[in-house]
């Protein structure tokens, strides 16, 4: 039998050897560079915010700092790099110098660094830990250098920008290989400027002279790219939400510089660019890019993190997750936790690939040669491409599997060395002997992945309908995802209301009304009902094809605010104060006036009731203000006569400003009152998100 299978491979050879050589397709430009090529297969890594701001709490700092506020307690770099690792990410960026010109490494151009630092006694430096730690991890390196620095005396003036390519410099010459070079858009403005603390303009397409930092980049790093809001290497994306319009072009046109107005242009990219500039997406995973302890319950949920990351990467663009490093020097727990969740889930939803080994068939193949053939589609060859005749633009790609199969998943990717061509394709399946659209696109580019409807396909036909020149089809992929688990959310609106939200849509909530736990024999969650009267509320998720269970969404609600009303306030609109009984945590409402007798709320809770404790929950906003840390809490069973009933401080509210439970002795009232005699900072005006009592 041996025999005749090596005299088949001969003749299949001796057949490859003959197929005339045909000419590979030409390119369509503009066309990325072999150092954006390697940049791209990176798809995700990793931003680290830290230095100043991390120790004053802040976002942005005016330049005023004092260098010894820097003291990491705990700070360990590999911690960084073993958990940017563990969680899939190919390298990592850190803010060597941000804003206010405090530098992470004892730079020789200014007195404003880690060497005048408490941390080490002034000899450490934190961009040669990273460096290390990375080259320990096998992980890349970038930096973000801030152009704008609030601390240089000289910025504004010719001396500061030879001070700014001195520092580049140092961060290119000595700390090995710097796979990109971050240069924030953020430019001029007030700021300390060594004691001067005025407002400095600056044109920011001139003032940096950026020909010679460009050209210390590819002097020093010839294999890094530059990031800035128009490339040159990689473009930002329009936004710092972490996602790519679906239509994404990796071009741009000349117009686009740093500070561009049009930014939102950024999302799509030109299709008619001049320029080589994919996207990066970058976004944080808490609402700050620093470290504030009041964003600790603030990490971004699986759901939203999954979004991102097919919004992102699912996009033809690379996604750059910001971890806001802690006081300690850390990555913080919370934030670890959430990113092993997005790690575990991406390695369920890429599990299988199902396209592998089925039998692919194209439309037309160019010069019918197998060098351009539709094997080269499912080979795990990202060097192979299947390619249509050049007069070829409509073309299709058809899998066949083997069975029936279950799928929900399709992963696309052009062959960009050639330039990126797509303009429209769809999907189809075909199901039960029918073919059925799935979804209509527009441009693919380096990657594409759509999250298809769940279907139960014998094939599935990708068609392009419109592209630059003959499509380049390098790589498809098909997936079938699980279903998303996740602890269902609960919200109940102010009649009272009880919704219960999943991330899957086809996921199964069981509920218990009981305080049992939540099984397949307990309520089944059709749709929201009505919850009046205290009561525990426990859900779960279930996924009845893998029979598999969410965690447990506990939820103890005490009676509706359905018959309460908002009779008077201290100062300001009584009319929108209705946003504190609203049920909803992300509405608020703040008193206008700024005395203390002005920060007050009453409300008429409709009936007597006995009241045993009150909640406070405040502002939830990235920018909050207003945050009570002293209050008095008075009852009332006439709206008349008052009775104080409780009087104190929310502790750690401010770092942690979750809802606050202040319980008191038991009292009989309809109206009660939250009074704030003291709110954080010294502010004068109080803020309110939420109320409520219990009286159970
Ligand atoms: C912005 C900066 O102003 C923010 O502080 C942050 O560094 C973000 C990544 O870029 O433009």
């Amino acid at each position: 039998m041996k025999i005749y299978k090596y005299l088949l491979l001969g003749i299949i050879g001796l057949y490859n050897s003959c197929t005339p050589h045909i000419d590979p397709p030409a390119p369509v430009g503009p066309l990325p560079l072999a150092r954006q090529l390697v940049w791209q297969e990176m798809e995700y890594y990793g931003f680290l915010h830290f230095n100043m701001n991390t120790f004053t709490n802040i976002e942005w700092g005016e330049g005023s700092e004092n260098p010894s506020q820097f003291n990491p307690s705990e700070l360990d770099a590999m911690q960084w790099v073993r958990v940017a690792k563990e969680a899939g990410m190919k390298g990592l960026i850190i803010t060597a110098k941000h804003h206010d010109g405090f530098c992470l490494w004892p730079s020789k151009y200014t007195e404003h660094s880690v060497k005048n630092s408490s941390w080490k006694n002034g000899k450490g430096d934190v961009i040669k830990e990273l460096s290390e730690a990375c080259k320990a991890y096998g992980l890349k390196m970038g930096v973000y250098l801030s152009p704008w620095d609030r601390n240089h005396p000289e910025y504004g003036r010719p001396e500061y920008v030879t001070v700014f390519h001195n520092q580049l410099r140092e961060l290119l010459s000595n700390y090995g290989e710097i796979f990109e070079v971050w240069f924030d858009g953020a430019n001029g403005g007030s700021g300390y400027y060594g004691g001067a603390n005025e407002t400095r303009k600056i044109d920011n397409k001139t003032y940096y002279q950026w020909d010679k930092a460009i050209s210390i980049v590819r002097e020093l790093q010839p294999n890094a790219v530059i990031f800035g809001d128009g490339g040159p290497g990689v473009r930002w994306v329009g936004n710092e939400e972490g996602w790519a319009n679906e239509t994404n072009w990796s071009l741009i046109r000349d117009e686009v510089h740093i500070g561009y107005p049009k930014y939102k242009e950024l999302r799509s990219g030109h299709e008619d660019g001049s320029n080589w500039v994919p996207a990066e997406c970058d976004v944080s995973i808490r609402p700050g890019w620093y470290y504030h302890p009041y964003e600790d319950h603030k990490v971004k949920t699986l759901p939203h993190l999954l979004d991102i990351y097919y919004q992102s990467v699912g996009r033809n663009a690379s996604l750059l997750l910001n971890l806001p490093l802690d006081k300690r020097g850390l990555v913080h727990e919370n934030d670890e936790k959430q990113l092993m969740a997005l790690r575990g889930q991406l390695t369920k939803d890429f599990e299988v690939n199902l396209a592998k080994g089925q039998k692919t068939t194209t439309s037309n193949i160019r010069g019918n040669s197998s060098t351009y053939g539709a094997a080269n589609i499912n080979d795990g060859d990202p060097e192979t491409y299947w390619s249509t005749n050049d007069s070829i633009i409509k073309a299709s790609i058809t899998i066949e599997f083997d069975a029936p199969t279950t799928l929900n998943r399709i992963l696309l990717q052009e062959y960009i060395p050639l330039g990126q061509r797509i303009k429209k394709f769809t999907i189809e399946a075909e199901i039960n002997g029918k073919w059925e659209e799935l979804d209509s696109q527009t441009t693919i580019g380096y990657k594409r992945i759509l999250r298809l409807k769940t279907v139960l396909a014998t094939k599935i036909r990708v068609t392009i309908i419109d592209a630059k020149a003959a499509p380049l089809i390098s790589n498809i992929e098909i997936y079938n995802a699980p279903k998303l688990l996740v602890a269902p959310v609960l919200n109940r609106d102010r009649s009272g209301m009880l919704d219960i939200i999943t991330a899957d849509p086809n996921v199964t909530v069981y509920y218990t009304l009981d305080g049992s736990e939540p099984g397949i024999s307990s309520n089944k969650f059709e749709t929201s009902f009505l919850i009046e009267k205290p009561i525990v509320v426990k859900a779960v998720a279930y996924d009845n094809i893998t029979k598999k269970f969410s965690e447990v969404t506990l939820q103890n609600y005490d009676i509706s605010k359905k018959e309460w009303n908002v009779i008077a306030v201290g100062s300001g609109d009584k009319q929108s104060a209705v946003k504190v009984i609203d049920g909803d945590p992300n509405t608020w409402w703040s008193a206008e006036g700024e005395k203390v007798n002005d920060q007050f709320v009453t409300v008429d809770l409709g009936k007597e009731y006995t009241l045993k404790a009150f909640t406070y929950l405040p502002m939830q906003d990235r920018w909050i203000k207003g945050v009570i840390t002293h209050y008095e809490f008075l009852v009332s069973a006439d709206n008349r006569s008052w009775q104080k009933v409780a009087e104190g401080e929310f502790g750690n509210i401010w770092n942690n400003p979750i809802e606050q439970k202040i319980n008191f002795n038991p009292v009989k009232g309809r109206y009660f009152r939250i009074k704030a005699t003291k709110i954080h900072g010294g502010e004068k005006i109080a803020s309110f998100a939420e109320i409520s009592v219990i009286t159970k």
